[in-house]
């Protein structure tokens, strides 16, 4: 029998996803979540031919270059890749996976609590109970926005942002989107195609980010930017901390230009910036747009079936 591909587990992955990669692979498989030194230490000491990683190993253009030579593949196991430089990995003739599809839904669930939470105060009414519900609200008092009905812009209309609008729709929203190209209108389902960002800005109520990070998008959510959207918008992040100006956005929830924003991810992860944890107006989550036992299963196992693919000699399912 041939003998197993050599493969580095640099993240923790799920119990099934792990299972399997001890049954499939001459793995070796991380404890804790490896740094990039410690993923380039381990793929030289194992002679791998493939690295599991996440957002944890940054993979950058000089740590790619000390990776050893037999190494011919690496699988992310997430959809966002900007934690490592694909570019010279290619340029290395090295493979790189992600896993797109298996965490859309989820994803585009925790983006559509987020909005909830937001716009309805689910914070500030969670800490008022948490203190001691001393007595009923007046009726104008700690008054949230209703999402249904409302005008939701969506930039990026990839998988997650389609998904969002699938969401949307069920809240009797109308969606504006803003996206390189515009879609077919059987994935458009209605939604409103705006080419230029700047103009689609002043007519979102709500705004959702669903778009990659990176050098290719650098800081989109610009003051100005903040600026264009009408006073009183929610603001939600599940795509990257990097195209925000977090420091416009801070301004912006103090003003109260924005009422509320809902943040899953940040621009330094996991030191982000406290400031925004003492604003009563937003609602924050760890990044933890994927996590749920479902869709961190799949992510792990079809980390490993691309994994399987290229050992295989079948080339990659998820090629970025
Ligand atoms: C990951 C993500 O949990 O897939 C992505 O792009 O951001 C998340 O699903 C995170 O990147 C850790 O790898």
């Amino acid at each position: 029998t041939p003998a197993l591909p050599r493969i580095v587990v640099c993240r923790r992955l799920t119990p099934l996803a792990t299972e399997r990669a001890r049954r499939e692979f001459d793995a070796v498989l991380a404890e804790e979540d490896m740094t990039a030194e410690e993923a380039i230490a381990a793929a030289a000491a194992h002679r791998a031919e493939a690295l599991l990683i996440g957002g944890t190993a940054k993979l950058d253009a000089a740590a790619i270059a000390r990776l050893p030579g037999h190494v011919r593949l690496i699988a992310n196991s997430s959809v966002g890749y900007d934690h490592m430089d694909a570019a010279a990995a290619k340029a290395r003739g090295i493979l790189v996976t992600n896993t797109p599809d298996v965490l859309t839904d989820c994803t585009a669930d925790l983006a559509f609590m987020l909005l909830l939470a937001a716009c309805r105060r689910a914070h500030e009414y969670d800490a008022l109970m948490r203190e001691g519900w001393r007595k009923p609200l007046g009726l104008p008092d700690m008054l949230g926005i209703q999402p249904s009905n409302k005008v939701l812009g969506i930039v990026g209309m990839g998988r997650i942002g389609r998904a969002m609008a699938q969401r949307a729709r069920g809240f009797g929203m109308r969606i504006l989107y803003n996206n390189r190209n515009r879609l077919a209108p059987e994935l458009e389902q209605g939604a409103e195609f705006c080419p230029s960002l700047d103009a689609m800005l002043p007519r979102c109520q709500i705004l959702s980010l669903h778009l990659p990070g990176g050098v290719e998008t650098g800081t989109l959510m610009t003051a100005a930017r903040f600026a264009l959207l009408p006073k009183g918008a929610v603001f939600v992040n599940t795509a990257r901390g990097s195209v925000v100006d977090e420091e416009a956005l801070l301004d912006a929830l103090k003003s109260g230009h924005l009422f509320a924003a809902g943040l899953d991810v940040f621009r330094k992860e996991p030191d982000y910036d406290t400031r925004f944890a003492a604003l009563p107006n937003v609602f924050l989550t760890p990044h933890v747009a994927s996590a749920t036992r479902e869709t961190r299963d799949a992510m792990g196992m079809r980390a490993l079936d691309n994994i399987a693919a290229v050992a295989s000699g079948r080339g990659p399912i998820d090629p970025v």
